[in-house]
């Protein structure tokens, strides 16, 4: 029963798994695994696809004949064990040159570069049988606003998704793009900080029908704020084109947990909102070991998110088939249908009889709604009580 299926449609990235444990306090505790043994790790877990950044599978430094070699093995492996590439991204932070942000440097050049640099990697997920395009502007912010212009941040933002865009379409590729928000690190604060602002961001592309969000639980979070409340604005505005699942103790640095290791209640309501609502996008666990695991741990790291994943999702089988719980909702949505000609599409008319009509405040004010009864029995269903 929670062992996963295709049909979940569960990822990882190559840097997921592949993470070696190095922090910005302390070198590596794993060795670095090949692309190849990465795939054949995520095949004994039982996940479906895998996704990369251009250089966790080429190098940023290999020649023509080098990645050639590279991708050949890599296609091999994929071949090999039946793990599909739905997602594919670009590096856009890690080398000095993007230190400034890559599409909102300052530098015309340093934005030319990354343009071309998406350009070759989209090519080179497209080859390899990627449909979306995750953009994550790790370095497209700021630690001092004296430095760039916030407006034109966005301006220059735009003109690079509108070129990309094009680009995609010039190719004839079957690609879309999820843009995907954090409020900081590694800058001092990042553009476009949350799902929100990328949503309002994306309505102004030229072809914002190619463009949705990747939301991921741990941004949200060091935010502050509900993720559940982000991606059902995306999934309202079909615009949940991925999503990145990992888990964030609130206040704290990424840390980029286990899917359900903090906030179990949390990933209840997102595992929730993704069924009820038909999501039937790709899973993508963009998290990693404790850098206390070895190889074995981080598979147990790997099953953990899957297993999470589906022993929440029987969580909801429950908790939508659960008598008491259905009996609270039909109360507290009880409806008897008499404000029906008042409200919905305005007219004139309505107007005029809703004006007419006259309410009892204070009944309305005193009607209780057993939301604690209704959360009680959400955590008897979480704790395996019920
Ligand atoms: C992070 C981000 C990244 C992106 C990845 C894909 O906080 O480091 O979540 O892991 O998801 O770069 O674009
Ligand atoms: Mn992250
Ligand atoms: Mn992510």
């Amino acid at each position: 029963m929670y062992t996963p299926q295709a049909e979940n449609k569960f990822t990882f990235g190559l840097w997921t798994v592949g993470n070696i444990g190095r922090d910005p306090f302390g070198e590596p505790t794993r060795k670095q695994l090949s692309p190849v043994e990465i795939v054949h790790l995520l095949a004994e877990v039982g996940a479906w696809g895998v996704n990369f950044h251009d250089n966790d599978l080429v190098p940023i430094t290999a020649t023509a004949a080098e990645q050639d070699k590279i991708v050949k093995d890599f296609r091999q492996a994929l071949d090999d064990t039946g793990i599909v590439v739905p997602m594919a991204t670009t590096n856009l932070f890690s080398d000095p040159a993007f230190k400034d942000g890559a599409f909102t440097s300052n530098d015309s050049k340093v934005r030319a570069y990354a343009l071309q640099k998406t350009m070759n990697a989209i090519d080179l997920g497209v080859s390899l049988g990627a449909t979306t395009y995750v953009f994550w502007g790790g370095r497209e912010g700021t630690e001092t606003d004296a430095g760039k212009d916030p407006v034109t941040a966005i301006k220059r933002s735009r003109e690079a998704m509108n070129y990309l865009c094009e680009y995609v379409r010039d190719q004839g590729y079957d690609l879309k793009f999820a843009l995907e928000a954090k409020p900081n690190e590694p800058r001092g604060d990042i553009y476009n900080a949350t799902t929100g602002n990328m949503l309002a961001f994306i309505e102004t592309l030229d072809h914002s029908e190619m463009v949705g969000v990747n939301p991921e639980v741990a941004h949200e979070h060091m935010a502050g704020l509900n993720f559940t409340h982000h991606v059902a604005q995306a999934m309202e505005q079909n615009k949940l084109f991925h999503i990145d699942l990992n888990d964030q103790a609130f206040g704290r640095y990424d840390q980029d947990f286990r899917f359900a290791a903090v906030n179990l209640k949390s990933a209840f309501f997102i595992v929730k909102l993704l069924e009820d609502n038909g999501y039937d996008g790709c899973k993508h666990f963009d998290a990693h070991a404790y850098r206390t695991s070895d190889y074995e741990d981080v598979k147990a790291f790997a099953r953990g998110c899957m297993r999470n994943y589906l022993i929440l999702k029987e969580k909801v089988q429950r908790w939508n088939a659960d008598s008491e719980i259905q009996g609270l909702l039909a109360y507290i949505n009880e409806d008897d249908g008499s404000m029906d000609g008042y409200m919905g599409q305005y007219s004139s008319d309505k107007a005029a009889a809703l004006r007419a009509q006259t309410f009892d405040r204070a009944a309305l004010g005193e009607r209780g709604q057993p939301y604690e009864a209704l959360d009680q029995l959400t955590i008897e269903i979480l704790l395996g009580v019920r």
